[in-house]
């Protein structure tokens, strides 16, 4: 689906410091860390050298001070020690001059037995005012020392002075973390250059080329490193001809963009075309089952290492709103998706391969096709197909990222397959950052149902806690690009920061991860945590309210999917529609009289959702065709629900203007102007969706408003 996507904003200085400005990096105060490493450890782990850069900005942000090993005698005033396991049994700086500070003896007990830690764990231990944080490798040690300032900043008045004793290890829930760009190197006629971008051009490229600076780059790294961040895919799923050769001739950009994340502890991807052997190769096939074309990818792809050693590997949409598949040669997708696993597999490589395949040719008069079923009825037929090294990369919801829809039922239906679940943080149908609409919430949501009713939960699975047992990923469609708050909205960052923390560890309260962003971005006032908090809790059901009511979807505006067009898509090929008339609207995926969408979900959902009588509200109109008088759950009829949530939406916004207002002040004035230049523009945009939904709907219904309320 395509529409414009650029940026008012071209690019100003200074560049906002997000989440890490040197503040709040790490709370040493004006205390003394000391970084210890093993003699030979830094040449080979780049990351130690992040760790230490990081120390660095923060001792002179405070007027603190850093000790490595290497300095001497730190002396008595050392408040956090990071070190890595390697490090024991050697000595202690300190030793030779037989001089035993507290700090001593805590290192010396956390390093003589620290455990078996995981490259990207790390074990805290606070005692008497000293914080000690030990991992067996630098990414280890720089996810200990962001939780030690996250952990302050989401709490402020609790320092590293802290007294409380603590001792735990900290390890990520989820091992693959990713974020996917959709970044492309040319500027696209319709798209803009990064599509559903909505902050401006690509961190990665500009003019056609990679960016000679790469300095914006670094520090976007620095920030995914900071939250966790382990995997990058580098260009857009949609790969045109230029990105195609991004694994060939394109490879030197590749390299220079990995040496960029290696010291943030992540790994590079590559979208992929399927019809690189012939667009980039000149083969006269691409069919998966040809030896020449398993040829040139395993060729191709032992080129991509000896370059890059440390490759992710591919990420591919094939046969998916015109790219290129393995259905053009009879073949089906884990023909198709093990082709390239086997090319990566003597690498270590993974292959990603979504599950977003659909017919967008779709005839709006056939009621029996349904685009919601689609990925269920491609993949779940091929469980147990596909190769260990492939991850199937399932969008969370059916259809395609929308405010509300129902989870995929491809996440229960296949445990003999890795799963990763798809996020977007970029928000193509949530108010495209022109909007602030808080995220987390609704991905808590869908991490946190289970499948089966009971047992594993949607985040389980993707750890490879499900039935099947094998680990997936976390994946997200990342919402940067060129702007100097990196976001458009610069509240949309904290969106991006909760992605970060939630593949961490799915179980975060949104409002806590909430709390850490503020904290580190604004600092410790508590009006100003207040104020975030008040605009960005509720933003996401608010911003549901006023627009697609009860799970129905789309009503977006055709190509830009932003703003409303209640009928845009109604009689569109792309299968996403309404279905209203004078007498009801809704899509009727019932097994009884509907699509049997429903069938698709083990017990209990495909009972649930089938019957009126359990399925919950806010689905409603996903799940059934019901009469404008229909009764909800909540008492209120669908006509009525869709007056009231639509004005209560309009008022939620007014006040959320006069709650940044009041913020003036006491958040950076460019910051301060930004989002109120974006509030202003969603009040705007917000009257229009309540204007033409409430208009929309009494006029094919006749139902005047119960409180009557203006409708035009
Ligand atoms: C990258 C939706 C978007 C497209 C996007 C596609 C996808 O259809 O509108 O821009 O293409 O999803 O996820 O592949």
């Amino acid at each position: 689906m395509s529409g414009p996507t650029t940026s008012p904003h071209p690019t100003p200085t200074p560049v906002h410091p997000a989440w890490l400005p040197d503040a709040t990096i790490a709370p040493l105060g004006t205390g003394h860390a000391l970084l210890l490493t093993a003699r030979d450890e830094t040449a080979a782990d780049p990351v130690l050298a992040t760790v230490e850069t990081e120390l660095r900005r923060a001792a002179r942000a405070h007027g603190g001070r850093l000790s490595t090993r290497t300095d001497g005698e730190p002396g008595p005033d050392v408040r956090l020690v990071l070190a890595t396991t390697a490090v024991h049994p050697q000595p202690l700086p300190g030793d030779a001059a037989a001089t035993e500070h507290a700090w001593h003896a805590l290192v010396r007990r956390v390093l003589a037995d620290p455990g078996t830690l995981p490259p990207e764990s790390f074990r805290l231990v606070r005692d008497a005012g000293v914080t000690v944080v030990a991992a067996s490798s630098g990414t280890g040690l720089l996810h200990g020392l962001h939780h030690v300032a996250r952990d302050a900043a989401a709490r402020p008045g609790r320092a590293a002075e802290d007294t409380a004793v603590t001792d735990e290890v900290r390890s990520p829930a989820q091992a693959v973390r990713m974020l996917d760009h959709w970044d492309n190197v040319d500027v696209h006629d319709v798209m803009g250059q990064v599509e559903r971008g909505y902050a401006g051009g690509s961190l990665f490229f500009a003019d056609g080329a990679l960016r000679d600076d790469l300095g914006r780059a670094e520090e976007y790294a620095r920030l995914l490193g900071s939250i966790g961040i382990n995997r990058v895919g580098l260009n857009n799923v949609n790969v045109h001809a230029r990105e195609a050769r991004l694994l060939t001739e394109g490879l030197p950009d590749v390299v220079r963009l990995a040496a960029v994340f290696r010291p943030h502890g992540i790994r590079v991807h590559l979208s992929v075309s399927f019809a690189a052997p012939m667009t980039v190769g000149g083969l006269p096939t691409a069919d998966p089952l040809d030896p020449g074309v398993q040829r040139w990818w395993a060729d191709v792809t032992a080129h991509v290492y000896r370059a890059v050693p440390d490759f992710g590997g591919y990420v591919v949409k094939a046969d998916s709103e015109g790219q290129p598949g393995p259905f053009a040669y009879g073949r089906d997708h884990a023909d198709g998706a093990n082709l390239l696993a086997r090319a990566l597999a003597p690498f270590g490589g993974t292959v990603f391969w979504r599950a977003f395949v659909y017919d967008h040719h779709q005839d709006w008069r056939d009621r029996s096709t349904d685009r919601a079923r689609a990925a269920h009825d491609h993949f779940a037929p091929l469980d147990g197909r596909f190769d260990e090294n492939v991850v199937l990369q399932v969008k969370h919801g059916p259809l395609d990222f929308q405010t509300r829809e129902a989870v995929s039922p491809v996440i229960a239906a296949m445990p003999r397959t890795r799963l990763a679940v798809e996020l977007q943080v970029t928000q193509e149908y949530t108010g495209q950052q022109r909007h602030a609409c808080y995220l987390a919430p609704w991905w808590r949501e869908i991490l946190d149902l289970r499948p089966w009713g009971e047992g594993p939960t949607v985040a389980d699975v993707a750890i490879g806690d499900g039935p099947g047992g094998r680990p997936g990923a976390l994946v997200a469609v990342s919402n940067v690009g060129d702007d100097p708050f990196w976001t458009g909205h610069p509240l949309a960052q904290a969106n991006l920061y909760a992605f970060g923390r939630l593949a961490w560890d799915p179980t975060l309260a949104p409002e806590a991860v909430l709390d850490e962003w503020v904290g580190l971005t604004f600092g410790a006032d508590p009006d100003v945590r207040a104020g975030v908090h008040a605009i960005l809790d509720d933003s996401w059901r608010t911003y549901e309210s006023y627009t697609a009511p009860l799970g129905v979807g789309f009503m977006v505006t055709p190509g830009s999917h932003y703003g409303p067009s209640v009928d845009g898509y109604e009689y569109s090929p792309w299968g996403t529609y309404h279905f209203a008339d004078r007498d009801g609207i809704g899509v009727d995926r019932t097994r009884a009289t509907g699509t049997g969408y429903t069938g698709q979900y083990p017990a209990p959902w495909r009972d649930v959702y089938e019957d009126l009588a359990t399925c919950p509200d806010e689905l409603l109109l996903f799940f059934h065709h019901v009469p404008w008088g229909h009764v909800l759950h909540s008492g209120s009829t669908v006509v009525q629900h869709v007056y009231d949530t639509h004005f209560a939406g309009v008022e939620r916004v007014e006040e959320m203007v006069g709650t940044w207002a009041a913020l003036a002040g006491r958040v950076p004035e460019d910051v301060h102007a930004r989002v109120s230049e974006r509030l202003d523009e969603q009040l705007r945009s917000a009257r229009e969706w309540r204007d033409q939904l409430t208009t929309y709907v009494f006029r094919k219904c006749g139902v005047p408003d119960a409180r009557g309320r203006r409708i035009y």
